[in-house]
């Protein structure tokens, strides 16, 4: 992880991990100070929560998600879990344990929803009866089951796991299309607005190597396994492309983002209010929706009544986060 002899550059000692970021190496201790100071950084410049708001983490059984959680009751925020099983075979059976282990040890409080046992579906099934690619019909179904669970729960805000690296790949990706509507969106808070919660991103000013050594230090167990119907597909490869410029040249990611977030998103307000448009109730689940049944609710029509079908039938449709 870093050169033999390299020195903290807080206190000297010996380091444990080479930031080239930042021009620097540092000491386990340091680290985590880094890491802290990141997260309240962007927590306080952001406006994300207070002390007394009650916050939802949606957890993946990922170091990110897991990274989060600890970071957030560490710092003394009250931040409860909640976990959706999408039924992507092993993987997700694996995750469910992390997940309920990490919860369990440190006597922390976790929601979990289960696709097949509580809606009759999961996203393999989704996405053949609904013919949308697996990470489209997954998407859909996590931000109906967060929000919901988060109006449901009374908490004032869902947080994820998201990295510097997911926002920066997912900004590319963004950019190369000159998708307005997404990049108008692609903030690291969203205010609560028409009844959806209020979204935040408190880790998108640290790298994934830096969550990664955080789990590591802190002693977190996560399942390092990435979700296999990820692998190849758009996202991860506009992560290694930027990854390949960082490696020329240190920080430009973080530079890519962070101005980005300071430059351009406040020229693009104006788009985030209009693509909220006009909404109404869905008839059945009383989420915010634009037509008469929402969207989740017509996929669970759909997803239910179909015959399972095994994850390794949707590996090859790869699709955005
Ligand atoms: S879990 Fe779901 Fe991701 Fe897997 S199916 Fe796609 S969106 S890649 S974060
Ligand atoms: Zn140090
Ligand atoms: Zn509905």
């Amino acid at each position: 992880m870093v050169a033999a002899g390299s020195k903290c550059r807080s206190c000297r000692a010996p380091a444990v991990i080479d930031l080239p970021r930042h021009n620097a190496n540092f000491c386990a201790e340091h680290l985590l100070q880094l890491c802290r100071r990141q997260m309240a950084k962007a927590i306080d410049d952001y406006d994300m929560f207070g002390p007394d708001d009650r916050i939802l983490v949606a957890v993946s059984g990922g170091k990110d998600s897991l990274a989060v959680w600890d970071m957030l009751i560490e710092a003394g925020y009250r931040a409860d879990g909640f976990y959706v099983g999408l039924g992507i075979g092993d993987y997700s059976d694996e995750s469910t344990e992390y997940v309920t282990a990490f919860a369990a040890e440190r006597g922390l409080h976790l929601t979990t929803v289960d696709l097949r046992e509580d809606y009759g579906y999961d996203i393999p099934t989704a996405s053949r009866a609904t013919k949308r690619v697996p990470c489209s019909a997954c998407g859909m179904s996590k931000r109906h089951l967060f929000d919901k669970a988060a109006v449901d729960g009374g908490y004032d805000v869902v947080v994820t796991g998201h990295n510097l690296d997911d926002e920066a790949a997912v900004l590319l990706g963004n950019v190369l299309h000159w998708d307005i509507e997404y990049l108008a969106r692609q903030l690291p808070v969203l205010p609560a607005a028409n009844g959806f919660p209020r979204k935040a991103k408190p880790l998108v000013r640290l790298t994934e190597r830096e969550t990664a050594a955080w789990c590591l230090l802190r002693g977190i167990d996560y399942l390092v396994e990435e979700c296999p119907i990820a692998a190849g597909n758009r996202h991860l490869h506009h992560k290694s492309v930027l990854n390949s410029i960082e490696q020329e040249s240190p920080s430009t990611k973080s530079a890519f983002y962070l101005n980005f977030i300071d430059n351009m998103a406040p020229l693009l307000a104006e788009q985030t209010a209009a693509a909220s448009g006009d909404l109404r109730r869905c008839a059945r689940c009383n989420a915010p929706t634009t037509g008469e049944v929402c969207g989740f609710c017509r996929l669970v029509d759909t997803a239910s009544t179909h015959e399972p079908v095994p994850v390794e039938l949707v590996l090859g449709k790869r699709g955005r986060r």
